[in-house]
């Protein structure tokens, strides 16, 4: 059991994991289609082309606010449900040539990636598996359709960054259900993309279960191979090995000890939160933006929880972000400036010392220049070789020189913010009291 235990600490991410988990944690998702002119948000897939027509499209305003933001990419979806294209496929008459929009002439994919990369953010798409619309829905050959529509979109349109596989599957015009060759369509991705991340339900980025904005209890990326069936199984059975064939995201204890020891093998998967800046994905003149405590608080359940954060902000029907959605992002990334702008543990001095002798229970303890008022403390694993701590103490001295407990938490992973309140200090300690091996740590900071 132990050993299964150590093994469970040394699964690792594989290099385009690790590189959106600790450079791009931050991205939004553009929802455009039909739907945002029928107030629909799964369109029938039968809606006529001329309804599409974005008279003031504006991709430069929607990166200059997704910037502002501080997100560092942008995914849009280049089909949804009703299986409405904003490029100029060649394998469907139900795309935007058959639109007044620039008299059939324009690619909205085009625009958005050419504005992304004029404005330094990383471009992916969305490409809906289902399709409400498309005739051949239900056979194999709407596979190929598939693979032939996201070929075009791998290979026109420069680096993709993310490519976001939804696992919803309706029903086709025909009434049939489509069975789903995500293999096929993640491998035309490493052929063509080699360097883009996966998201899927069960993918190599892996949904977090809900759309509210929350993550787990505790948010492991190490999980259960039954739980995401495509990424690479990197340890033997666990020592109860059966069958885990229910699990799924939305389960509370997905990466916990006692069931990761059912599983069959451990993979590294780690979790994107999504949420949409309103209650729905697609644009309805009638929703307000969440508030900014909200997005904050969003923001800290899952760049400071160890997922990825995808936030949604739906263009209105003239093809502009509404000015409310524009200010709150821009509110945001003013908010994350000011709260996470000054580190005042850069000076400091960091102690990491096994806790009476023992390698998995660690005390890390910063002494800082002089006293400070204290909000967060933000700190990492060095992730790239694994996710070990399982919870951890953030304890200060009181002014009797005894050490109090301020705040507890679970998982740390690519990134733990931990908020802190009435905080005045100038010595901090991390308690770990139980991790899956040795913790190895990245930074910490303080704000
Ligand atoms: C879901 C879809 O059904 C919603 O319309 C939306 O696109 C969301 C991000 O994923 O599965």
């Amino acid at each position: 059991m132990k050993d299964f235990i150590r093994a469970a600490a040394h699964v690792k991410p594989n290099k385009n994991q690790l590189r959106l988990i600790t450079e791009t944690p931050f991205y939004a998702f553009v929802h455009f289609s039909p739907n945002t002119y029928t107030g629909l948000e799964w369109g029938l897939g039968n809606e006529p082309c001329e309804i599409f027509d974005p008279t003031e499209l504006d991709c430069d305003q929607w990166c200059e606010a997704i910037k502002s933001a501080g997100m560092k990419g942008a995914v849009i979806t280049a089909k949804h449900h009703d299986g409405f294209c904003l490029w100029q496929t060649a394998y469907t008459e139900h795309s935007i040539k058959n639109s007044p929009y620039k008299n059939g002439k324009g690619d909205i994919v085009r625009e958005f990636s050419d504005a992304c990369s004029r404005h330094g953010l990383k471009f992916g798409f969305y490409l809906s598996p289902w399709d409400r619309n498309s005739p051949i829905y239900g056979t194999p050959e709407y596979n190929d359709y598939y693979k032939a529509q996201l070929t075009e979109l791998l290979t026109n349109y420069g680096e993709v960054f993310h490519v976001w596989f939804d696992g919803a599957c309706g029903e086709g015009p025909n009434g049939k259900k489509q069975e789903y060759d995500f293999n096929g369509y993640f491998e035309l991705i490493r052929k063509y993309q080699p360097n883009a991340t996966i998201f899927n339900d069960r993918g190599m980025i892996r949904w977090c279960g809900n759309e509210a904005g929350q993550a787990h209890h505790a948010e492991w990326s190490v999980v259960p191979s039954e739980l995401c069936p495509f990424c690479e199984v990197q340890t033997g059975p666990g020592p109860f090995s059966g069958s885990l064939e229910y699990m799924y995201n939305s389960d509370e204890n997905i990466g916990s000890i006692s069931n990761i020891m059912y599983s069959k093998g451990l993979v590294f998967a780690p979790s994107e939160v999504d949420m949409s800046i309103r209650d729905g994905w697609f644009y309805h003149a009638d929703e307000q933006p969440h508030s900014l405590e909200r997005l904050f608080n969003t923001y800290l359940n899952s760049v400071g929880f160890n997922t990825t954060f995808i936030l949604n902000i739906p263009p209105m029907p003239n093809g502009k972000f509404d000015e409310r959605d524009v200010e709150r992002l821009h509110e945001l990334g003013e908010k994350l400036k000011n709260e996470f702008g000054t580190n005042i543990a850069e000076n400091a001095e960091i102690t990491v010392t096994p806790y009476c002798g023992s390698d998995t229970q660690t005390v890390v303890e910063i002494t800082l220049d002089g006293e400070h008022d204290i909000h967060y403390i933000d700190f990492c694993e060095n992730i790239a070789e694994g996710q070990r701590i399982e919870s951890f103490i953030v304890q200060s001295p009181d002014s009797d020189g005894i050490w109090r407990n301020r705040a507890f938490g679970t998982t740390v992973g690519a990134r733990k913010i931990v908020p802190l309140k009435d905080l005045r200090t100038d010595r901090i300690r991390i308690f770990v009291n139980a991790s899956r091996d040795t913790p190895e740590f990245g930074t910490f900071k303080i704000y």
